[in-house]
């Protein structure tokens, strides 16, 4: 993917902030410091769009992120949406779903939101939250698109039993992602731009 350029559009801490959407827009999700923002560094290939850290709860605001593109069709432009990470602050087992009312609210009323990229930590895997995530993408008519990412981190041998499992454990197919290598960018964008009708599902590769 040809990613003519990439800018940081605008920041929220409540929905009513946010901007009209102007472009299709995908958002990610996932865990606390499971590697959302790298990961839409990776894709725009920008080393520092987007602020990462090693500290859990870095992102805590909604931020949008477009990239102009240069696909078989021609220019287009794609709205990433960073959202706060989910299951860092330590919770009741009770309250089962951690991911709190600002990325429910946006998940589900912001307009025309097509996919949602749901990440996971190979080595972890899903979780209860993870799995009531990807439930409640499909309750509310967003196509939740897996992710497995920092398959750097397991040996070369472990990574394709590691992706079935998961693939098994949630019964969906799982793209295996890597930001340090880059690995899974192209089939991961492929899917990004079919799910916001950018390109058609048969478009060449
Ligand atoms: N080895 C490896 N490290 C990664 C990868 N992706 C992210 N990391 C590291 O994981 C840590 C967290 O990354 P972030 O991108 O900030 O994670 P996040 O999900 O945005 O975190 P919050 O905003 O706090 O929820 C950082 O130290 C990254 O360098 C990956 O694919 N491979
Ligand atoms: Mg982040």
């Amino acid at each position: 993917m040809d990613v003519l350029d990439a800018q940081f559009i605008a920041g929220a801490t409540a929905i009513g902030q946010l901007p009209a959407p102007t472009f299709a827009e995908v958002a990610f999700a996932g865990r606390s410091n499971v590697g959302k923002s790298s990961l839409i560094n990776s894709l725009v290939g920008r080393k520092k769009l987007v602020r990462t850290s090693s500290a859990p709860g870095c992102t805590r605001a909604i931020n949008i992120f477009r990239a102009r593109l240069r696909t078989e069709s021609g220019e287009a432009h794609l709205d990433l949406v960073d959202l706060p990470g989910y299951g860092y602050a330590q919770r009741s087992k009770a309250e089962r779903r951690s991911w709190g009312p600002l990325i429910e609210g946006f998940l589900r009323e912001r307009p025309g939101l097509r996919g949602a990229v749901v990440i996971l930590d190979i080595r972890r895997g899903a979780e209860d939250d993870d799995a009531q995530l990807i439930e409640f993408l499909e309750s509310v008519e967003v196509t939740p698109i897996i992710v497995a990412t920092k398959i750097d981190k397991l040996p070369a041998n472990k990574r394709k039993p590691a992706l079935a499992a998961l693939g098994a454990q949630l019964g969906r197919r799982i793209i295996a992602y890597s930001s340090v290598t880059g690995d899974g960018r192209e089939p991961l964008w492929k899917r990004l731009l079919t799910v916001s009708s950018i390109e058609r599902a048969d478009a060449p590769a």
